[in-house]
């Protein structure tokens, strides 16, 4: 979403300000015989869309989910602190835990600002708290190498992503983490990759406590929120 102005929603994606009062117009300038299209096309040809190759800045809701005791609010807080302090005491998350970040999209000007939605894992705190889950943008979605259960209830999690964004896009990565726990991993990379792929998520490992890896889930995410936001402005472009 650009935050230059207030925010429309559009397919995950957020455009300027002039762009939702657009869409929503169209409805209103419909004439009885001219297409939907038409109008569409009339209405955006209006509506100043972003210049191709100009910075742009994004904002994303990030839910991050997953098992209880995977290492989410660890993640979570070694993000925001750029590395600086590893959480090794467990302090059960009982709601949500909204922490924000910018990072920028490699190899681009662009950057994505996350909000991320620091989940409960266990299910009687996430239950009472579906309502926050509405209106995802991408999804961190963390497992823990030592602990197949973790790995399968990912599909629970998936569940209830897809749930809360039904007919929408959203980009996710799904994350093992613990890797230093060599002689206690049950979940193999190839096996969880391959679940990542036929569920459409990007995958990678980690290590909180050892500082490894544990940005790539968000630049992951903010490649491909970027990438999302560009095809639905082609989009439009095209429609203008
Ligand atoms: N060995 C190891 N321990 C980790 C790692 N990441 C997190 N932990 C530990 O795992 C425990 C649980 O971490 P949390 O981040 O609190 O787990 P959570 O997923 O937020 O759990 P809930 O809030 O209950 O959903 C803590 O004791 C962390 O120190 C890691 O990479 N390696
Ligand atoms: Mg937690």
């Amino acid at each position: 979403m650009s935050r230059a102005n207030s925010q429309p929603s559009w397919a995950g994606c957020r455009l300027p300000k002039e762009a939702g009062r657009s869409v929503a117009r169209a409805a209103l300038l419909l004439r009885p015989r001219q297409s939907a299209a038409t109008a569409a096309a009339a209405l955006l040809s209006r509506w100043r869309l972003p210049r191709a190759g100009a910075m742009v800045k994004l904002a994303a809701k990030c839910l991050l989910a997953g098992d209880p005791a995977v290492g989410k609010s660890a993640l979570a807080q070694m993000f925001r602190n750029d590395g600086a302090h590893f959480q090794k005491n467990y302090t059960l998350t009982t709601g949500i835990e909204l922490l924000v970040k910018a990072v920028s999209v490699p190899e681009t000007s662009d950057s994505v600002e996350f909000f991320i939605f620091d989940s409960a894992g266990k299910d009687l705190f996430s239950e009472m708290l579906e309502k926050l889950w509405e209106q995802p943008n991408v999804l961190c979605l963390v497992y823990d190498v030592t602990n197949e259960q973790s790995f399968n209830n990912c599909a629970k999690w998936l569940e209830k992503l897809r749930a809360h964004a039904v007919g929408m896009h959203i980009p996710g990565v799904l994350v093992g983490n613990k890797t230093d726990l060599v002689a206690r991993r049950v979940v193999e990379q190839k096996q969880a990759q391959e679940w990542a792929e036929k569920h459409g998520l990007e995958y990678c490992e980690m290590s909180v406590k050892e500082m490894k890896n544990f940005e790539a889930p968000f630049h992951i995410l903010a490649k491909s929120f970027q990438q999302l936001y560009k095809e639905k402005v082609e989009t439009f472009h095209s429609l203008a």
